[in-house]
């Protein structure tokens, strides 16, 4: 397979300057027209051919202002067509295919999804509909002319500005689109439908209206209104916040069915997943809702941080991705509960990034390599990259932040740029030097933070000791030390905040501490008792710290922490020690459970903590949070047994208390999307979900009650995986009855009964799942259906997927091959959930290896694929 290099990027010897593109869609096949103005980049000699890419393209003909060419002057192959000996001035290249988007199920490029023709051209799907200089860094204008049936394919879409519209004779019907803005071509859609919307409208700061629509499949208008609501919201926070403007007189969002991404971004049309658009109460949970608003968000975001400022090449994908992501959650953060939406971030970056950063997947933010670039739209891009920005952001203040982030936008809007330019304007518009930051975008792994202190009460000194250390990931031995802003305080026994008189030994300013060295002891002096340090507040860096906290001091700040993040954390911690020593051989003693019980049951009561918060805290780390601590010779089996003995052992003692605030949450109020209504409802299903899973008396019949009066999803999908994560006697009566009464004749309701039974910690499941799949109608085409049922299996059933006999990597890897045929993409993530296997015990990985083994022989697998399981067998 060929490597791709960043040290490899040169700019390009042409550039497309506009694109005028002309589709005639038919049911049978697609011809695309596309005449190219082009012009030699500065220095290009004569002579030097010009090379396009492509991609299962049928070539019809090629000319050059308006001649035809003759054969010797053009080659085309399976990835390109070479100009031999193009004009070296302006010159127009006319070039004709033939697609085949009903066969296209990649879903890259022009496909169909239901009857709806539709595209997703990033990262390189562009190609796939014509001939192109395929890269970020080629800026074009593109006019789009769409020709198609007019009875089905009513609705006729493109980035811009509609122009021209009308009849085509024989049945057919037009649409002429121009976008103004340059663009790459990862930005360019199209859509063909027979579709139904809503339209609705913003008027932006300086007064311009802009006409708002949201396209979906006839029948479902009505649960378009929340995402509309998300998208009006969002154009107004963007000004707010980061006094960015919509630019378009036109934004239109189009949901499918059938879509690699939850959701893209192009200039004007944002394509969605319909999984991030439809929402009702009766089919749609809370975690829908909060999804929903924060893709719309997100995607529209892109508008200023990805469309006007786009990435020079893919290696620079988390300069649009990693800073939206920040965006979008810092959007959350002040539209519902900063908290809260921190917290579950973070739950997020420990679930979905740690362990790459700590696999064999583990890949800087900014890659210096790939083979694959689809391979690389991952948690270390996203979520990682947002942890790199809010880290530029704690360092500079939100004044120095967004001073930056004008600068960014006046230096660089209509540019294709990199990270050293997004790092140099915050280093010029606040006089640092980030030179040491950007290591965050080039090392791989996630730092280790250790820390120890002692205190003397001869001096009134207190000293912290700080270390940090980061493990070799694939083709980085050597690690150097990182810049961690280190939020803290100290508090005192009265659970105040203590003040010092002076400081050495470190660069602590006011509530942070920078550390920049792999070490640092920082002696703070005029400290009048002993105090218990609440360190990395509000996860201030993406580190994974060793505390060497007691027990009493962990629910000391669980109780008297005024940082919410940090109380959250301490009850982690409190869970996690004990979870962990006793997998390890030492259980826990009575006083120990009872402590964090007791911690637990006044967190419940607190009546200053808001139900949101109360629903997380009320939690012991997950199977996957906790094999990842142990770090090595992993058995689930044993993670499982010994978790859920804890979690009955500290809340079964509560049931009188969880029963009581149960039975108090309960509300007639019809479903709202808020926080405060979602945060109760969040509580009140935690609660559920911890009495069954803790065998309190009556639990088991309260969740089916639950399930047969829900008035909303969250609710019947809350007492259902209770239900089923503890295989209660009615689990099985309750899954079949969801099948046959919500989710037959819903998909997204459906995902939601895959994504359950694929979670179901107990043998039999994956017989459960190979009669899902075989059945002729399930849709192996569909990614949402893929994920879920797979998705699920591989990253929330690990007892199962990684069964002592094998069976649960042999099916995956199975799946693997046979859905590598349809859908390469969908494939090669679902292969990514073998990532734990060199953390496993021998006969584990022995069973892994060999499935992985299976599959590499199989030959003929796509890039996407070949490239993971290369990477995991290195
Ligand atoms: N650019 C791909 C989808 C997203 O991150 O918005
Ligand atoms: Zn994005």
């Amino acid at each position: 397979e060929q490597t791709i290099y960043l040290k490899d990027y040169a700019v390009s010897p042409y550039r497309i300057v506009s694109a005028d593109l002309d589709f005639k869609i038919t049911e049978a096949d697609t011809r695309v027209r596309a005449q190219l103005t082009i012009e030699p980049n500065p220095g290009t000699a004569a002579g030097t051919p010009l090379v396009l890419d492509g991609d299962e393209l049928a070539l019809g003909s090629v000319a050059i202002d308006g001649a035809p060419l003759v054969q010797s002057a053009y080659a085309a192959d399976a990835t390109s067509l070479t100009i031999v000996e193009p004009p070296l001035r302006r010159f127009v290249l006319e070039t004709e295919v033939t697609i085949k988007p009903a066969g296209n199920t990649k879903l890259m490029g022009l496909y169909r999804s239901g009857g709806t023709w539709c595209t997703q051209c990033e990262a390189e799907g562009f190609r796939r509909i014509t001939y192109y200089l395929d890269r970020p860094d080629n800026l074009a204008v593109f006019k789009v002319r769409i020709t198609a049936p007019q009875a089905v394919a009513p609705v006729l879409l493109s980035n811009g500005n509609l122009i021209e519209q009308g009849d085509a004779g024989d049945g057919m019907h037009f649409a002429v689109w121009e976008d103004p803005f340059p663009k790459p071509s990862y930005l360019f859609a199209l859509v063909a439908g027979d579709l139904g919307s809503i339209t609705d409208s913003f008027t932006t700061a300086s007064g311009r209206k802009v006409d708002l629509a949201i396209y979906c499949t006839h029948g479902k208008e009505d649960q378009c209104l929340w995402a509309m609501d998300s998208l009006k919201r969002s154009m107004a926070w963007d000004e707010r916040r980061f006094g960015r403007e919509y630019d378009l007189d036109i934004f239109n969002i189009v949901a499918v069915s059938d879509f690699n991404f939850g959701a893209m971004e192009n200039k004007g049309l944002n394509i969605f997943n319909d999984k991030l658009v439809f929402a009702q109460p009766e089919t749609a949970t809370d975690a829908d809702y909060d999804g929903i608003e924060r893709v719309i968000a997100h995607e529209y975001f892109h508008n200023w941080t990805g469309n006007r400022i786009t990435c020079r090449d893919w290696f620079q994908l988390c300069l649009k991705e990693g800073l939206t992501v920040y965006r979008d959650q810092e959007f959350t953060s002040d539209e519902r509960s900063r908290p809260v939406k921190r917290i579950s971030d973070v739950v997020t970056l420990r679930a979905a990034q740690f362990p790459e950063d700590g696999g064999p997947l583990a890949h800087p933010a900014r890659p210096s390599q790939y083979d694959e670039i689809n391979n690389f739209y991952t948690a270390t891009v996203y979520n990682k990259g947002a942890e790199i920005v809010r880290m530029l952001a704690t360092l500079l203040g939100e004044a120095g932040f967004r001073k930056g982030m004008d600068l960014y936008f006046e230096r660089h809007d209509g540019e294709a740029t990199t990270i050293e330019a997004f790092l140099a304007v915050f280093a010029e518009a606040n006089d640092v030097d980030l030179e040491q930051f950007k290591t965050w975008y080039l090392q791989a792994g996630t730092p280790r933070l250790s820390v120890s202190d002692s205190y003397d009460a001869a001096s009134q000194t207190y000293t912290l000791n700080l270390k940090q250390e980061t493990q070799p990931t694939p083709g980085q031995p050597e690690k150097s030390a990182l810049v961690l802003p280190i939020k803290f305080a100290l508090i005192g026994p009265n659970g105040s905040e203590m003040s010092w008189t002076g400081v050495t030994g470190g660069d602590v300013r006011q509530d942070m501490i920078v550390l920049d060295a792999a070490s640092a002891t920082i002696t703070f002096s005029g400290v009048p008792s002993k105090p218990v340090p609440s360190l990395l507040r509000e996860f201030s860096a993406p580190v994974s710290m060793d505390s060497a906290l007691s027990q009493a001091d962990q629910l000391f700040l669980a109780q008297h922490d005024s940082d919410p993040f940090n109380r959250w954390q301490a009850l982690q911690d409190v869970g996690m020690g004990l979870a962990v020593a006793a997998i390890d051989g030492t259980p826990w003693s009575d006083a120990s459970v009872k402590a964090l019980s007791q911690a637990m049951a006044e967190t419940l009561a607190s009546d200053t903590l808001d139900d949101a918060f109360k629903a997380l805290a009320l939690s012991l780390p997950a199977e996957a949070q906790i094999s990842r601590t142990i770090g090595k010779e992993i058995d689930p089996d044993r993670v499982h047994k010994v978790r859920k003995e804890l979690l009955k052992a500290v809340f079964a003692p509560l049931a009188l208390e969880m029963l009581n605030a149960y039975l108090a949450l309960s509300s007639e109020a019809p479903y709202a999307p808020d926080a405060a209504s979602t945060g109760r409802r969040s509580l009140r299903n935690r609660l559920l979900a911890l009495m069954v899973a803790s065998d309190c008396a009556g639990a088991v019949g309260l969740a089916a009650q639950q399930y047969a009066g829900a008035r909303n999803m969250t609710d019947r999908l809350a007492a259902l995986s209770a239900s089923t994560l503890a295989w209660t006697p009615d689990a099985a009566k309750l899954l079949g009855d969801f099948h046959a009464n919500f989710a037959a004749n819903d998909p997204l309701v459906l995902d939601k009964w895959l994504a359950v039974t694929a979670s179901v910690p107990e043998d039999g499941v994956i017989e459960r799942i190979q009669a899902v799949l075989a059945d002729p109608g399930f849709p192996k085409t569909n990614p949402n259906r893929l994920r879920s049922l797979m998705g699920s299996f591989t990253l929330n059933n690990p007892t199962q997927f990684a069964r002592a006999d094998g069976a649960g990597f042999r099916f995956v890897a199975d799946f693997v091959a046979e859905v590598d045929k349809i859908n390469p993409q969908v494939a090669a993530r679902v292969l990514t959930g073998f990532r734990i296997w060199p953390m496993l015990d021998q006969s584990r990985r022995d069973a892994a290896k060999v499935a992985l083994g299976g599959l590499q022989t199989k030959g003929s697998l796509s890039r996407n694929t070949a490239d993971i399981l290369a990477r995991m067998l290195a």
